[in-house]
């Protein structure tokens, strides 16, 4: 058996990705990217959300594909499946179980105030269903089940993350302390990358594919997105976020990306064109996700060792999360179990 988390006193980190489609560097720069830098100071749980994923009618089959994908690359950024506990939320039935019982704790009012709820319903006018609406009640159980201490996210999710608290507060105040409130963790720089069409909106792995970078898109894709990337016709290289949003999404990807601080970029580039920051952002994506394009490539070759992983980390995240189970179902007084 591979490490157990519990055993050791680290604080606890869960975090999930929805396999809704092909990740972005949006994902890359205000999620994934942080977790290996997290690998050795905390008990981590990665999840790949596929329960998530349904809150939008997805194709089957691409979804599977999805699922793979996203769990190959979670190996691929580096995530060393002894150290960290790698597996699909549906394999745990806890996290469904734990989501009814806390549907019964939270209110329609918090459920309506949800940007996202009001995003994807506007997109999705055919299909507003209840799991899209109460999407952060199941957000909250991922986390809670295990005693989450850190909850390490973009800037979107931080309401979900707010309501994930309010839900624990509400129930340890009375039943006791129960459930460890959690603490959200957004990265300073890259936690809102935004979309190449529309830089006023984030970039999103469901939207239209020229609207973003993907982590698996070749060079040349990557070149010709970022060349037909929103800019501004003011035509001077300027970090300005409110009134150069476009402009400046692309030097906030190539600073990350490159590891330069925005006021060398701004000085590098006086007097040149968008053409050039373009370029040079295209360029910082590719060389950074060649070395997570190759390994995922080795890990889609071996899906027995993908799969292998998912099913061992399935029965580590099961074993946990019994034990919030247990005491949740006592606690509330459900029927003890035989
Ligand atoms: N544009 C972004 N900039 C920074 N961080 C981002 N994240 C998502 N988009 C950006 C972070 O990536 C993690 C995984 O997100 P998710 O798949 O659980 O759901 P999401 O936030 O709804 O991501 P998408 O790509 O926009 O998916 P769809 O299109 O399916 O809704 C989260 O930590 C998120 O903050």
């Amino acid at each position: 058996m591979q490490g157990e988390i519990k055993t050791s006193k680290k604080p606890v980190i869960f975090s999930g990705i929805q396999p809704s489609g092909r990740l972005t560097v949006g994902n890359y720069i205000g999620s994934l990217r942080n977790f290996k830098l997290l690998e050795d100071n905390y008990n981590s749980l990665y999840c790949v959300v596929d329960m998530h994923a349904i809150t939008v009618r997805q194709d089957p089959t691409e979804l599977r594909r999805n699922i793979s994908e996203l769990a190959a690359l979670y190996l691929a950024v580096g995530l060393d499946p002894n150290k960290n506990i790698l597996y699909c939320q549906s394999h745990v039935p806890a996290h469904a179980e734990l989501a009814w019982v806390l549907n019964c704790f939270t209110y329609m009012g918090e459920l309506q105030r949800m940007t996202q709820y009001k995003d994807k319903s506007a997109k999705h006018v055919d299909n507003i269903n209840a799991g899209l609406f109460t999407y952060p009640v199941l957000m909250a159980a991922d986390i809670l089940l295990y005693q989450t201490d850190v909850v390490p996210v973009g800037a979107d999710q931080k309401q979900h993350l707010e309501i994930a608290r309010d839900i624990a507060v509400r129930f340890n105040n009375i039943y006791g302390d129960v459930l460890v409130v959690p603490e959200p963790y957004i990265p300073k720089l890259g936690a809102k990358i935004l979309s190449l069409k529309d830089p006023l909106r984030k970039m999103s792995k469901s939207d239209p594919e020229d609207t973003f970078i993907g982590m698996l898109d070749s060079p040349d894709m990557i070149r010709k997105k970022m060349k037909r990337a929103v800019t501004d016709s003011d035509a001077r290289i300027k970090y300005d976020p409110e009134n150069k949003p476009g402009v400046s999404n692309l030097m906030s990807i190539l600073s990350i990306l490159t590891g330069r601080g925005i006021d060398a970029i701004e000085a590098d580039y006086a007097g040149k064109g968008y053409g050039v920051l373009k370029a040079e952002a295209a360029e910082a994506c590719i060389e950074a996700l060649a070395p997570i394009q190759a390994e995922h490539k080795r890990w889609m070759a071996d899906q027995a060792e993908l799969n292998r992983v998912l099913k061992d980390g399935a029965e580590r995240a099961s074993r946990i999360a019994a034990r919030t189970m247990a005491k949740v179902r006592k606690k509330v007084g459900l029927a003890p179990l035989f």
